[in-house]
C-alpha cells in the first residue's frame, strides 16, 4: 500500500492502528485514536493489565480526568481490543511504540530491551505499506540505530521501499493525560517527508495544536532538548538558591526582580527534581551526543547539581537541629511529602528517596507522610507528634494548610526544613520554629 492509500484509509478512518505498550502513553493514546473512530489494537505484556482494560476499567493510578470513561466508552463499543500476543497486529496499517525507555542506573546509557522487544515483535507481523511510528523518548539517532533495523530484520521490509517509519515523541503529563495529548502540538519526525505529512495527518484526527512536520532526527532531539533544557534552567535555580544562603539573601526575592528583566524566566528552587522525564531525558540527549565525539558538560553537570538538593535537605536538617544541641544520629525526623510533584500521586524517582536514605545513613529515625500515596496517608500531626524536625519535600495544598503554631506544639524539637517555599520564614520563625528553606539564607 502506498503512502497515498494509506493516507485515505486515515481520512476514511478505515486504517487499523495497533498500539505497543499501554502504559500512561500508550493507553491515553490508544483510547484517543479509537475515539476518532479507529480501530485500535492495543498490545501490552502484563497480562492483568490487558483483562482490565478489556473489561473496560483504567489501571491508571491517580486522578487521569476522563479517561475511566473514554476507556469504558470505546471498550464497549469494541473500538479498543487489547491483547498480550502482538499478532493482532498483523492487520494493523499503522503501528505506535510507546514502550519504556529508562537510562541505566550508573552508565546513564540508555537501556533498550523494551524497545528492541518491539521493534522485533513489530517487524514479525509487519504488512508491507504499514507505518511504524514510535513515541517513546528516545535518544537522538536511536530510530535510525535501533527501530529501523530491529523492525527491517524481523519483516525483512525496507523502511520506506516496503513500511513506512516516523517519531512522534509524547508530550503527556500524569494527572493531565489527555488534555496534554490533544492540546499540545507535536511534532511528526517522518523517515521522509512525505511519511511525515502522513503523521501529520493521522495526529490531526486527535491533536488540536500544531503539528509540525520534520525528520526523525530532529524530532528526537525537540523531546531530549525541551526537558534537558527544564532540567538547566532548574539546575540553575538551585545553584542559586545554595549562593543566596551562604550571603543570607533570599533567593525567591532575587527571582522575582531577575524575572522583571525582560526575557528572564528564572524556574523555581526546590528539594530536587523527580519525575519519569526530565531526570533521564538529558541522559539520553548526553548519550547522542557521545555518540558523535562530544562531551555534553552542561548537562551532566545540572544533573549534578539538582541530585544534590537532596542530600543539602538533610544537611539543613542537620544544621538546624545542632542549634538545639540534637546530633542527627538517633533523632526522630518526619518528612511531609514522597510523591515528585504537588498534589500527584506520582512517586517515580521522587527525591524524597534520597533524603530518607541519607537520614537513616546518619543514624536518625525517619517518618514519612503523603496523602496521595497508599501508605503514607493518614493524619499529618500523627506523623509530625514528637519528632525532632520536620522536613518538607513537596507543596501538596494540604501542607500549605498547615498551621505553624500548631506545628510547633506537636514537634518535640520545633525544627522545620522547607524545600519548596511553603511557608515564609518570618511566619516560621513567629510560631517559634527553627526554620530553613532552600535559598532561604
Ligand atoms: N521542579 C523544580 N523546579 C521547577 C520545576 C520543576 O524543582 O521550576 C521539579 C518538580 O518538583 C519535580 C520535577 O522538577 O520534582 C519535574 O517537574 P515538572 O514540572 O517538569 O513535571 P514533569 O516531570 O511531569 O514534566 C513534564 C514534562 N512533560 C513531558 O515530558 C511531556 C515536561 O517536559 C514539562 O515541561 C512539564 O511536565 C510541565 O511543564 O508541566
Amino acid at each position: 500500500m502506498s503512502l497515498a492509500n494509506l493516507r485515505q484509509r486515515i481520512d476514511t478512518r478505515e486504517a487499523r492502528v495497533g498500539v505497543v505498550g499501554l502504559g500512561y502513553v500508550g493507553l491515553a493514546v490508544a483510547c484517543a485514536f479509537a475515539r476518532a473512530g479507529f480501530a485500535v489494537r492495543g498490545i501490552e505484556r502484563r497480562a492483568e493489565r490487558v483483562a482490565m482494560i478489556n473489561s473496560g476499567s483504567s489501571p491508571m493510578q491517580g486522578d487521569e480526568p476522563g479517561l475511566a470513561e473514554l476507556l469504558l466508552q470505546v471498550t464497549s463499543m469494541g473500538m479498543l481490543q487489547a491483547s498480550a500476543s502482538a499478532e493482532t497486529l498483523r492487520d494493523c496499517d499503522v503501528i505506535l511504540i510507546a514502550v519504556e525507555t529508562p537510562v541505566e542506573p550508573t552508565s546513564k546509557a540508555p537501556t533498550y530491551e523494551a524497545l528492541t522487544a518491539a521493534a522485533r515483535a513489530v517487524g514479525k507481523e509487519l504488512r508491507p505499506g504499514a507505518l511504524v511510528i514510535v513515541e517513546s523518548t528516545v535518544a537522538p539517532g536511536t530510530l535510525e540505530r535501533v527501530v529501523r533495523p530491529g523492525l527491517e530484520e524481523a519483516s525483512g521490509l525496507r523502511v520506506d521501499a516496503d513500511f513506512y517509519l516516523g517519531h512522534c515523541p509524547e508530550r503527556v503529563m500524569p494527572g493531565r493525560l489527555l488534555h496534554n495529548l490533544t492540546t499540545m502540538s507535536r511534532v511528526c519526525g517522518g523517515h521522509t517527508p512525505d511519511t511525515a505529512e502522513v503523521m501529520a495527518a493521522l495526529y490531526r484526527t486527535i491533536v488540536s495544536a500544531d503539528l509540525d512536520t520534520t525528520d526523525c532526527i530532529t524530532a528526537e532531539l525537540v523531546k531530549t532538548t525541551e526537558n534537558a533544557y527544564r532540567d538547566v534552567q532548574i539546575a540553575f535555580a538551585n545553584e542559586v538558591a545554595l549562593i543566596c544562603e551562604g550571603l543570607g539573601a533570599d533567593v525567591w526575592r532575587v527571582r522575582e526582580l531577575v524575572n522583571k528583566s525582560p526575557s528572564r524566566t528564572m524556574h523555581l528552587p526546590g528539594a530536587g527534581v523527580g519525575g519519569h522525564c526530565i531526570p533521564k531525558d538529558p541522559w539520553l540527549l548526553a548519550y547522542a551526543a557521545r555518540n558523535t565525539g562530544i562531551m555534553a558538560r552542561l548537562l551532566p553537570a545540572a544533573r549534578t547539581v539538582n541530585d544534590s538538593m537532596p542530600g543539602h535537605m538533610a544537611d539543613l536538617a542537620v544544621e538546624a537541629l545542632s542549634e538545639h544541641g540534637r546530633p542527627i544520629q538517633g533523632a526522630t525526623v518526619a518528612i511531609l511529602g514522597f510523591a515528585y510533584l504537588e498534589n500527584s500521586d506520582d512517586v517515580r524517582n521522587t527525591p524524597t528517596e534520597p533524603v530518607i536514605a541519607r537520614l537513616r545513613e546518619m543514624g536518625a529515625h525517619v517518618r514519612v507522610h503523603d496523602p496521595f500515596v497508599d501508605g503514607l496517608q493518614g493524619d499529618i500531626f500523627a506523623t509530625i507528634c514528637d519528632a525532632d524536625a520536620a522536613i518538607i519535600m513537596v507543596g501538596h495544598d494540604c501542607y500549605k494548610e498547615l498551621d505553624l503554631a500548631a506545628l510547633r506544639e506537636v514537634l518535640r524539637l520545633p525544627v522545620l526544613v522547607d524545600g519548596r517555599r511553603v511557608f515564609e520564614p518570618a511566619a516560621a520563625r513567629q510560631a517559634g520554629l527553627t526554620f530553613r528553606g532552600i535559598g532561604r539564607g
